[in-house]
């Protein structure tokens, strides 16, 4: 049997689901939690989204005050995990639950951790894997799934122009058009309303990083004193703006959250693979993005250390 029709026959054997987005959830995990949940209740199923953190500004203009819940709602039958590399990005929710049931993804460092999953590292997104259990179900996709699975699709494919890009994500968001969203709406309000405080906190940024191993690599170190000084603690998208520096291949931005230290890597191109690193601080990821929260605190100490393990890849 197809997988996408595999997987869907088991999730509606239940009536009731929690379904978890990762922890500083982005574009994908919201997206395609949101086309997840119009499409069992389309089909008369109770379920809602538990996510305790703070919306990315450029997602939350989409969404309505009903679609997630910031505590647990109702006891559920069945938990899906979202988008989600590895349990631990569930750790704040998954207490309150008895596992994982349905664990859907695209990140290649998935170790599997749902009783049933669905781990596709090929395709650009979770939404594009949500995108392909409805069609292969014959699921009816509304407007509003399609502008969630369109914003899933666009942002982790980084607007269509990382290498994860494929045929199959034309054609998904050829049919997303078909259904009548306005994806130039779509994609100026993700990325065309920044406010002015990120964009003095990037500008510091560029001017502050340092540029090493002949100009391939950018670094930065974005401590709580600098976020503090810029009123600015939203940290998506800036190691980004490192990669797209002319001349640098890989990027890296440590930051302080919540007294952990946060890594977020970034590559250019499939040269190198920097989930290769982030496994190697604990965390994961994808090929061109991928991150990791490391216990020691110390920020400027995990920056040499960081450094010095990018520098040996990119020598
Ligand atoms: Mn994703």
């Amino acid at each position: 049997m197809n997988k996408y029709k595999e997987i869907w026959e088991k999730i509606i054997s239940y009536n009731s689901f929690v379904i978890l987005p990762h922890v500083k959830s982005d574009g994908d995990a919201i997206g395609s939690s949101i086309a997840l949940k119009l499409i069992l209740e389309s089909i008369n199923k109770k379920a809602y989204i538990y996510l305790k953190d703070k919306i990315p500004y450029n997602i939350s203009s989409f969404l309505k005050s009903e679609d997630i819940s910031k505590n647990k709602k109702f006891d559920v039958e069945a938990v899906i995990a979202l988008d989600s590399g590895d349990i631990s990005r569930l750790r704040d929710r998954i207490d309150d639950f008895n596992g994982v049931d349905f664990n859907i993804d695209h990140h290649i460092s998935n170790d599997n951790y749902g009783k049933h999953n669905l781990v596709l590292p090929e395709k650009s997104s979770t939404g594009e894997i949500i995108f392909n259990i409805i069609k292969n179900n014959n699921i009816r996709i509304s407007k509003r799934v399609a502008e969630f699975l369109f914003i899933a699709l666009a942002t982790d494919t980084g607007r269509f122009m990382y290498s994860n890009v494929s045929s199959d994500s034309f054609v998904m968001a050829s049919e997303l058009l078909k259904v009548g969203i306005d994806s130039s709406y779509i994609l100026n309000k993700i990325y065309s309303e920044k406010p002015i405080e990120k964009a003095k906190l990037e500008s510091h940024v560029i001017e502050n990083c340092e540029i090493l191993s002949d100009g391939k690599l950018a670094v930065f170190a974005l401590t709580r004193e600098i976020q503090d000084r810029f009123c600015c603690y939203d940290t998506e998208d800036i190691a980004e703006k490192l990669r797209d520096l002319r001349g640098v291949i890989v990027s890296a931005l440590l930051y302080e959250y919540n007294s952990q230290v946060k890594l977020s890597l970034r590559s250019k191109d499939d040269t190198v693979d920097v989930s290769t690193i982030a496994i190697k601080f604990g965390g994961g990821g994808h090929k061109q993005a991928s991150g990791a929260t490391i216990s020691e605190d110390n920020i400027n100490e995990v920056y040499k250390k960081v450094k010095l393990e990018l520098e040996k890849v990119l020598k």
